[in-house]
C-alpha cells in the first residue's frame, strides 16, 4: 500500500529485512548481511553514476566481456564495488557477473558460504553517456549441498531467495522481494539510507502499453509481428527506454508489458536468464504480474550456465496474456 512517509514511519530497508527474516526465512540474521552489502554497494555505485563527465567514469574500457559486448569503465567499476562489499560477506559462497566469464567460488559451504548471489552490476551502461536511467540487477540463491558450488547455483528461478533492482534514475530507486510480495525503497541522500516509501506493490491492469525494440520488428516471430499489429489497431501506446531496469520499473508500477523476444540474429533472445530473466520475473510474479519466455513461465526454466540467454515477455497478466494469444 502506497503512504507518504514521515518521520513517524520511516523504516530503513536495513530495518525492514531484519523484520522480514525472522517472518520468513529464519532470524539468523545472514541474509541481512547480504541484503546490506548490495545496499552498500548500490549506494557506492549510483555515487558513480551522478559522477558521470565530473569524474572520468564513463566511455568504453576498450575490453569486450564474455557476452562479446564491449565494456564501459563503469561496468568495471560497479562490477569491482560489488565484488569487493559481497566478497567481504562470510556466507557468500560463490558470486556470478554478467562481466565475468566464471562464477567467483569464495567460501566452500563446509566454510560457510551458503548463498550464491548473481548480478548484473550495471544493466543499461550504453545508455550512461546520455544520462538515462541504468541500474543494478541481483538475485540470491541458497546453494544446496549437492554437486560442485558451479552445479549448486545453475537452480532454477523458482528457488530464488531473492531478487531485486536498483535504479539509479532521477532517485536512486531499491525494489526487492524475498518472496514475501515486493517492497520499494528511495534513498535518501541526506541520512545516507534507502527509506521504506511502498509495501506490497501491485501492478496494474489494463494499462495498454507495450515496451519493445520496435526497429526489430521484421526480425520478431509471426506471432510477436501479429501482436504488436494488434496493439497498433487497439488503441496501444508505446514506451521504450533500452534499459531493462528502467522499462521494467515502468512496468511494475503502471502496468502494460515488456517484451524482449527472440530475434533472427538472436535466436535465444538477448537478456540474460539468471541475473536479468530470473530476478525480474520473481519481481513482477510477486507482484501478480506474469513473466514467460514466449509461453513457459521464466522462473520454470532450468539453467544450463551462467550466461544463458532467454526471451521475456513481462508485465501485468492481462497485457502478458494479450501476448501470448498471437504467439501460441
Ligand atoms: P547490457 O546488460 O549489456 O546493458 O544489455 C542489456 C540491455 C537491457 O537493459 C535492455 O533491455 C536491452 O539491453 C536493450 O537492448 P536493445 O538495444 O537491443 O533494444
Ligand atoms: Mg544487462
Amino acid at each position: 500500500m502506497e503512504h507518504s512517509w514521515t518521520q513517524d514511519n520511516l523504516e530503513s530497508l536495513q530495518s525492514h529485512i531484519l523484520a522480514e527474516e525472522q517472518k520468513c526465512l529464519g532470524a539468523t540474521g545472514e541474509f541481512t548481511w547480504i541484503i546490506s552489502a548490495i545496499s552498500l554497494a548500490t549506494k557506492a555505485i549510483g555515487n558513480k553514476v551522478r559522477c558521470a563527465r565530473i569524474q572520468d567514469v564513463i566511455g568504453e574500457a576498450g575490453e569486450v566481456n564474455v557476452q562479446g559486448e564491449m565494456q564501459q569503465k563503469l561496468d568495471i567499476i560497479a562490477n569491482e564495488i560489488i565484488m569487493h562489499c559481497l566478497g567481504n560477506r562470510d556466507n557468500v559462497g560463490v558470486l556470478g557477473s554478467e562481466e565475468n566469464e566464471t562464477p567467483v567460488l569464495l567460501r566452500r559451504r563446509d566454510e560457510g558460504g551458503r548463498y550464491a548471489v548473481l548480478f548484473d552490476p550495471l544493466d543499461g551502461s550504453s545508455n550512461l553517456d546520455i544520462s538515462v536511467g541504468v541500474g543494478t540487477i541481483f538475485s540470491v540463491l541458497r546453494l544446496s549441498d549437492e554437486g560442485s558450488r558451479e552445479e549448486a547455483m545453475l537452480q532454477q528461478g523458482a528457488n530464488q531467495v531473492a531478487a531485486g533492482y536498483v535504479l539509479y534514475g532521477s532517485s536512486t530507486v531499491l525494489v526487492l522481494t524475498t518472496g514475501n510480495g515486493v517492497d520499494m525503497f528511495v534513498l535518501d541522500q541526506s541520512i545516507g539510507s534507502f527509506v521504506l516509501v511502498s509495501r506490497g506493490l501491485k501492478i496494474p491492469s489494463g494499462n495498454k502499453t507495450y515496451s519493445t525494440n520496435e526497429a526489430y520488428t521484421d526480425k520478431y516471430s509471426q506471432g510477436i509481428q501479429s501482436y504488436l499489429k494488434w496493439a497498433h489497431q487497439n488503441d496501444y501506446s508505446s514506451r521504450y527506454i533500452g534499459s531493462m531496469v528502467a522499462d521494467v520499473h515502468r512496468v511494475l508500477l503502471k502496468g502494460g508489458v515488456f517484451l524482449y523476444p527472440p530475434t533472427t540474429d538472436k535466436p535465444d533472445g538477448k537478456l540474460r536468464l539468471m541475473y536479468e530473466g530470473n530476478p525480474m520475473a520473481m519481481i513482477i510474479e510477486q507482484a501478480g504480474g506474469k513473466a514467460v519466455a514466449s509461453k513457459d513461465r521464466i522462473l520454470d526454466i532450468v539453467p544450463e550456465g551462467l550466461h544463458q540467454r532467454t526471451s521475456v515477455i513481462l508485465g501485468s497478466e492481462d497485457q502478458v496474456d494479450a501476448v501470448i494469444k498471437h504467439t501460441t
